[in-house]
């Protein structure tokens, strides 16, 4: 069959948060990139994730001129409330650290990212088929797809893999090259999206001898509530009633708060992971995002990792392109790994801090009580949540 040849600076492999990140990073820096996606975009545009982004996530995207929509209809958040013993403690991040986050949903962010690209002619094919990566580890890479029941093959000189945890490009490196650290928790996530006004204004991370359950939300009229389930948890066997009786019991407080409840307009179960790749980089072929690493969701440093990675791709090919200099693209997965740990870290201890373990013994839940209640009480607790809940510094190649 005919192959239609064409060619790029950069091929991206992914339209997630990663990959359209660093398509409006390199069109701001004038480098030419095409980004091929797997699915058909209202697919992409109706993926419901997460909800939480960091202060340097925000800056990222309003540097980039995209951050409309998100000033007026993202919630700013100056904390969040953890609660245990059917109380409920304010960790104030305004005060601790002088910042905010600000609760806005993926799927708005990854709305905004496509209708700016089609405003700014960048390129984005959405139901590509038959993806393949060549010639990662010399000079002239290419990207093999079908479009449309046509062969194509994009030339490029850097391949961005940001076509998340089940994509191509971490599978195309070749066997020992990559070291993989990998932990799966005993128990997953049910979420719902309800429509009802949130009953508060924070978000509440809740441990309760029933399990986990955290109080989100969305919109002024959405609230998004996530429970503790076990990993086989079949959706079926959790009916709207059910969910809502196991949540108002875990959620409930001695002062009487409780979320409203509402129609559930969506409901999904997601497995609990801590994964990370070690290089990043293979050849011309740069890691970022889920496709190099996942966090359980209890940090809500996903989609904020997926775009600090990007933002420090995005300044190793500036200098190469404007200098003709490797060194920032040869330090891109040391410097994003330092960053990537730690928030591995902090999000393995949310983590464990927060949920029922189903092998814990009396003595480990009493010292997982007595966790809560330090970095609830003691300021120097709370601070250590509230640094890292903000998201530490991106830093930069040079
Ligand atoms: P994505 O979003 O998975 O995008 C990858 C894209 O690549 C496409 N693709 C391919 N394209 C072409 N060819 C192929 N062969 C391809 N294979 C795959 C896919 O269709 C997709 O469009 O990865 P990216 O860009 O790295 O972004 C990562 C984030 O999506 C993820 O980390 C977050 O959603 C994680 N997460 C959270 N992150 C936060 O920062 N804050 C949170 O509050 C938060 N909460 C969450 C979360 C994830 C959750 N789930 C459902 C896993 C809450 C939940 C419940
Ligand atoms: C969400 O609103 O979806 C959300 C918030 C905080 C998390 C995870 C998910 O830690």
């Amino acid at each position: 069959m005919e192959v239609i040849r064409t060619q790029t600076q950069v091929g991206i492999v992914g339209a997630g948060p990663a990959g359209l990140v660093l398509a409006h990073l390199l069109h701001a820096l004038g480098i030419s990139c095409v980004v091929l996606e797997a699915r058909d975009r209202s697919y992409v545009e109706g993926r419901v994730r997460a909800g939480v982004l960091e202060q340097g996530t925000v800056d990222i995207l309003n540097e980039l001129g995209l951050g409309d929509r998100m000033r007026r209809e993202g919630l700013t958040h100056h904390g969040v409330e953890i609660g245990f013993n059917g109380r409920r403690h304010h960790v104030d991040f305004e005060k601790l650290v002088g910042k905010t986050v600000t609760v806005y949903g993926q799927h708005e962010v990854v709305k905004d990212l496509i209708a700016g690209a089609h405003a700014r002619h960048i390129p984005i094919l959405f139901d590509v088929e038959n993806v393949s990566l060549h010639d990662i580890d010399g000079s002239a890479p290419s990207i093999r797809y079908t479009h449309h029941g046509l062969s194509h093959e994009l030339s490029c000189d850097f391949i961005g893999g940001c076509d998340g945890f089940h994509g191509v490009s971490r599978p195309s490196i070749p066997e020992g090259v990559l070291k993989i650290y990998e932990r799966v928790y005993p128990f997953s996530w049910l979420g719902i999206l309800a429509e009802a006004p949130p009953s508060q204004d924070e978000l509440v991370y809740m441990h309760s001898d029933r399990g986990f359950a955290l109080f989100s939300m969305r919109s002024p009229t959405v609230t998004r509530l996530y429970l503790q389930c076990a990993n086989e948890t079949d959706i079926a066997d959790w009916p709207d009633e059910r969910v809502w009786a196991e949540l108002l019991l875990r959620l409930q407080c001695e002062d009487g708060w409780a979320p409203h409840v509402g129609q559930i307009i969506q409901k999904s179960v997601t497995p609990m992971r801590s994964f990370v790749t070690e290089p990043m980089q293979y050849g011309r072929l740069f890691l970022a995002g889920d496709a190099a690493h996942i966090v359980p969701p209890t940090g809500a440093k996903g989609m904020n990792l997926a775009i600090s990675d990007v933002k420090v791709l995005s300044e190793g090919l500036s200098l190469y392109y404007r200098e003709g200099a490797m060194r920032g693209l040869d330090r891109y997965s040391s410097l994003c790994l330092r960053r990537v740990w730690k928030a591995q870290r902090f999000s393995w201890w949310m983590t464990s801090m927060l949920h029922r373990m189903p092998d814990a013994n009396d003595f480990d839940h009493r010292r997982q009580l007595a966790e809560l209640d330090y970095v609830t009480s003691s300021e120097a607790g709370a601070r250590t949540i509230a640094e890292n809940y903000v998201g530490l510094p991106i830093e930069g190649v040079d």
